[in-house]
């Protein structure tokens, strides 16, 4: 007897023709096997990878992708439902029926010559009752060796799968690596997504941002729960008490070095469970519980060392999984090692930079790709907490947003209700970043850090969230924070990273209800002498202006932020039009 996941597979190798069919069991010598194929086989006359220093970098693998495919393609990326208005102006719609025709054109006979590689995988514990099972193919080794570094792959996938039609259908082939003919077109009513022309991560792997907050968020607004890009931690205090957190920035605003923290402050301790996405449900005690579907870190290299995300560091270093791989990072070709901007002080000599020349040094370019990326498995980080595998997920006490403004908005505040935070996070700005294609540093709106990965309509999901207040019994604090003000130097100000521990310990003392906070025109502000900054070299007039709120600046985010919220039109909640004027008014 033929599973529809069997059927499935004979009708998509018809369409694409390739020579041969390869089902991926997720074992270590399989991942051996395919890495050794991606040594020798060649495109654009490149290795699909090259090893590195197994010394310094056990199991690493150097992967140099077309410069035209670095990063996400949000202009080329579509969801195709039904009504347009259900995708909201915060996506591009295709009708679905013209979307598939386009499609199929790609993908016919595209992978002659090739093999298709086909990838059961689990997103979260297949123990975990929010689990979900997914397929993807890809005639792409890269992709194919990521996918088993950044999901659970293997026949659990399959058995889950059973003889059910209930799985992910996921569609990719790199094609010829050709911006105009690349596509990544995403059916949430129809569990499905077809990719064309892209093998860089958020467009080729496409159990993450495609599937675990596109098709994921379309099916937590219909089922009742959230997917979201946040990172999961666990902060241990000094009594050995563990208060979890979300926290959710935009891409490469700061979710990674966050999750892997290793405080300044004395006897705590940060626990990773998530990086990237988190699934959050309301558990039966009323409580928000969060998973991280991913197994593994798709990583920012730039602005990674010892001294920014030690843990990290360990974390590239670690022999305990196969592979690990770096994309459009330089070469230090004396040691076989990666490099990039701020892993070390003094640039190696005789460097290759990420597009294969020789690395000048003073031609005033970066050597690594400003967004080149480390994949890398779960089990190399030595902070993982014990509760990553819990099937229930870990019970959440505050929720973190952010993002990157070098004016504007102050280092953190708290959120006076839930209806308030929604809000703070629906209002959130920040200036784009090297993760997506096009210019960097424009502010844009980016609410809940998911403007590019809300598979529907915004209005919706604002009124989604706001929906938990009847759904939770106890909810957690919301909190604010901007790592990235600078001053009249164009100098951070605060200095971050490690140091962001200080935040982390106030938050959780407000949780505990050990301080009291001040109110100002945005929310609740620490008093500057609640926070720890023992050991840090910062003036009372530094902090001062970190927090501070500046009535001219936040009149002209007034009228962006209601620009913003126009586009949505009558479908934007009542609660959060409410807010605005709240706002307004005392800035009036
Ligand atoms: P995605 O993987 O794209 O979703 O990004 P992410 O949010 O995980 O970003 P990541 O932590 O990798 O940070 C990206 C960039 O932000 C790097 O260049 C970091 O050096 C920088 N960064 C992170 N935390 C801080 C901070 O506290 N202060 C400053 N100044 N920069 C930071
Ligand atoms: C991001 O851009 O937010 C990332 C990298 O985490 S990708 O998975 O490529 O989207
Ligand atoms: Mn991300």
């Amino acid at each position: 007897m033929t599973t529809p996941l069997q059927k499935w597979v004979q009708e998509v190798s018809d369409l694409m023709t390739p020579d041969k069919v390869y089902w991926m069991n997720g074992s270590d010598e399989e991942a051996k096997e395919l890495a050794k194929m991606a040594e020798s086989e060649k495109v654009n006359g490149n290795p699909i990878l090259t090893k590195l220093n197994d010394k310094e970098y056990p199991n690493s693998y150097y992967h140099r992708s077309n410069p035209n495919d670095v990063a996400r393609t949000e202009h080329l990326t579509f969801v195709c439902l039904p009504n347009k208005d259900d995708v909201g102006s915060n996506n591009i719609w295709m009708d679905p029926k013209e979307a598939k025709e386009k499609m199929n054109g790609l993908f016919k006979g595209c992978m002659k010559g090739r093999t298709m590689y086909v990838i059961p995988f689990v997103m979260g514990n297949p123990k975990s009752n929010y689990a979900k099972n997914c397929v993807q193919f890809t005639d792409s080794l890269y992709v194919a060796l990521s996918m088993r570094i950044m999901t659970r792959v293997g026949d659990v996938a399959v058995e889950r799968i059973g003889n059910s039609d209930d799985f992910f259908k996921g569609y990719h082939s790199i094609g010829d690596v050709n911006p105009d003919r690349r596509f990544i077109m995403h059916f949430p009513h129809e569990n499905t997504v077809m990719s064309f022309g892209s093998g860089y991560g958020g467009n080729a792997l496409l159990g993450k941002k495609c599937y675990s907050l596109r098709i994921g968020s379309y099916l937590g607004y219909k089922e009742g729960w959230l997917a979201e890009h946040m990172i999961v931690i666990g902060v241990e205090d000094p009594q050995g008490k563990k208060t979890y957190f979300l926290g959710a920035f935009p891409s490469a605003c700061g979710k990674t070095n966050l999750a892997l923290l290793d405080p300044v402050l004395k006897g705590y301790k940060v626990w990773t469970i998530g990086d990237d996405i988190a699934w959050i449900n309301v558990g039966p005690d009323g409580q928000l519980y969060a998973i991280n579907p991913e197994a593994g870190f798709f990583g920012v290299a730039p602005g990674t060392g010892e001294k920014t995300n030690p843990v990290m560091i360990d974390t590239l270093k670690s022999d305990k999984f196969f592979p690990t791989l770096f994309t459009n990072t330089a070469v230090d070709n004396d040691n076989n090692t990666p490099w990039w901007e701020g892993l070390s002080k003094e640039i190696p000599e005789n460097m290759t930079e990420w597009q294969g020349a020789k690395y000048d040094k003073t031609s005033g370019k970066p050597a690594a790709h400003p967004n080149s990326r480390f994949t890398v498995s779960a089990k190399c980080c030595p902070t993982m907490s014990d509760e990553f595998e819990n099937p229930q997920g870990v019970p959440i006490s505050g929720i973190i947003f952010g993002g990157r403004r070098e004016k504007t908005m102050p280092l953190v505040y708290e959120c006076s209700s839930w209806d308030h935070g929604v809000f703070t996070a629906s209002i959130i700005g920040s200036e784009t970043t090297a993760a997506q294609a096009g210019a960097s540093g424009v502010v844009r709106r980016d609410p809940m850090a998911m403007l590019p990965f809300c598979g529907y309509n915004m209005a919706d999901y604002f009124t989604h969230w706001l929906s938990f207040k009847n759904r939770a019994k106890k909810l957690p604090k919301i909190f604010m924070v901007n790592w990235f003000r600078k001053d009249e130097n164009g100098k951070f100000m605060w200095p971050g990273f490690r140091d962001n521990s200080r935040i982390l310990k106030w938050m959780i003392d407000r949780i505990e209800g050990t301080v009291e906070a001040q109110e100002k025109e945005l929310g609740l502000f620490p008093k500057i002498e609640d926070m720890d900054l023992s050991n840090l070299n910062i003036s009372k007039e530094i902090m001062e202006k970190l927090l501070s709120i500046s009535k001219e600046e936040w009149k002209s985010e007034i009228v962006m932020i209601e620009e913003f919220y126009a586009k949505f039109g009558d479908k934007m909640p009542k609660e959060l039009k409410d807010q605005l004027d709240i706002l307004k008014k005392k800035f009036a």
